[in-house]
């Protein structure tokens, strides 16, 4: 049941099938105003019930999100299970979390709604009470069902910053080397592209959300410029926003990458719409301001040749692609390395006094920020210079890539304001 738009139908239907339900049959208007009692008109309602009655179904699909009245009410004149959006995306996600930090996400997400949506007389905790229904003197079940539920959250909360210090640890390990973030609306084919630009084997499905954790791979680019690759959750159209939330840490990839690739799927009719929830989404979780390059992919059902647009300063601003068909990767390899190259590198590295050309050539680049001479006698040169221009040099020099010595986070952060003027 839901609302007209491009694709928006066929959407609903894709993640109703992810959540493992098959399609008996739509009801769909162009109501403005909902109804505080069952969203529906009367008429509405009337042919809802009719065509629960005739196909049979046990469950409900609602395109938008419903208040646990309006669910109710629904639930009381159909008899089938009423779901709304945002429940039957949690209910995906819990199906689809693989790694035990995405399903405390999920978890965390699903009891956020859950409490939310709390009321007298209709707790999903209430009706499956049992063996957790230890209620406190004086305590109404409800209260009982909040405190239950407010408990449960800080335990989540507290293990998922756990987690969060592990990733803090695992990032500092990839200081130095740009994080290039694949990102975009479910389904367009980041995982398809990610695949292919790195020879990893991740999973590919013409489902929605088929990733849900994040994965990382070294991309190697012209010059012997190295980045990281990251393949991300994707996004949909009112995500819910307990999700965004729990799914903070996971976002937080996002935001701290060099590089966005917004991929978008240029065969599904409803794409520049999904570029705009794409885009809000960027916004809403801090990564708005980071160089982004849109990749319009699925060109090969368009029939239209791999092509690089650039803005008017120059700079690569869209790729048309195929990840499925492997063409135009090429360009995008040329756009991304063209946002690499102005990404600065900060580290150090320790010499001897045989490596004068070495350091030399460092100072040709402008590229030493501090020089230390040791007791060792060997020189400790503190560095800052773009990917490539290492990449290029330590080529040159026969440097060995292990005597790069990344800063450590705290200071990265800082050189990294410092290198983006921010
Ligand atoms: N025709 C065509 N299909 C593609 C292309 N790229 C990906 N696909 C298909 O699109 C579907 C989704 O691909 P995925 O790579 O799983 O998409 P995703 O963006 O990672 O999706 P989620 O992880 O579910 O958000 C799969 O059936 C792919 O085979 C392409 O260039 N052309
Ligand atoms: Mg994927």
């Amino acid at each position: 049941m839901g609302q007209d738009g491009p694709g928006r139908l066929e959407e609903l239907v894709e993640l109703a099938r992810a959540g493992g339900y098959e399609s008996k049959g739509l009801v769909s208007g162009r109501r403005l105003v909902p109804t505080p009692s069952h969203f529906l008109g009367t008429g509405k309602v009337e042919e809802l019930v009719s065509l629960v009655q005739a196909s049979g179904c046990a469950t409900v699909v609602v395109n938008h999100a419903l208040t646990s009245v309006q669910a109710r009410n629904l639930n009381q004149e159909t008899g089938a299970t009423i779901l709304d959006r945002t429940a039957l995306i949690l209910e995906i996600f819990s199906k689809r979390a693989q790694s035990y930090e995405g399903k405390l996400q999920v978890e965390l997400a699903r009891l956020r709604y859950a409490a939310s949506r709390l009321v007298r007389g209709w707790s999903h905790l209430e009706r499956q009470k049992g063996g957790i229904g230890l209620r406190g003197p004086g305590e109404t079940q409800l209260e009982t069902d909040r405190r239950l539920i407010a408990r449960r959250v800080s335990t989540l909360e507290r293990r998922l910053r756990d987690f969060e210090k592990h990733r803090a640890i695992e990032r500092r390990s990839r200081v130095g080397v740009p994080l290039v973030a694949l990102v975009g609306y479910t389904n367009v084919g980041k995982s398809t592209l990610f695949r292919a630009w790195t020879g990893a084997q991740v999973p590919v499905a013409d489902q929605l959300f088929a990733t849900l954790d994040p994965t990382w791979r070294q991309l190697r680019l012209p010059f012997g410029t190295r980045g990281i690759l990251v393949d991300t959750v994707g996004f949909i159209r009112d995500l819910p926003h307990e999700l965004v939330a729990a799914f903070r840490a996971t976002l937080s990839e996002t935001r701290l990458a060099s590089l966005i690739i917004h991929v978008v799927d240029v065969s599904a009719p409803g794409y520049r719409s999904q570029i705009e929830v794409v885009n809000e989404v960027l916004e809403e979780i801090g990564a708005g301001a980071i160089p982004r390059i849109e990749v319009m992919n699925k060109i090969d059902r368009l029939g239209r040749p791999p092509a690089l647009e650039r803005n008017p300063d120059g700079m690569p601003a869209r790729v048309w692609v195929s990840a499925g068909q492997r063409t135009g990767f090429d360009l995008l390899a040329e756009a991304a390395l063209a946002y690499l190259k102005r990404e600065a590198m900060w580290g150090s590295v320790e010499i001897d006094d045989s490596e004068g050309a070495f350091r030399s050539a460092l100072y040709g680049l402008g590229a030493v920020r501090a020089e230390h001479r040791m007791e060792t006698g060997r020189t400790e040169m503190t560095l800052c210079l773009t990917s490539v221009d290492w990449a290029r040099l330590a080529h040159r020099f026969h440097f060995p890539p292990e005597r790069w010595r990344a800063w450590d986070l705290a200071r990265w952060d800082m050189g990294y304001q410092l290198a983006s003027g921010g």
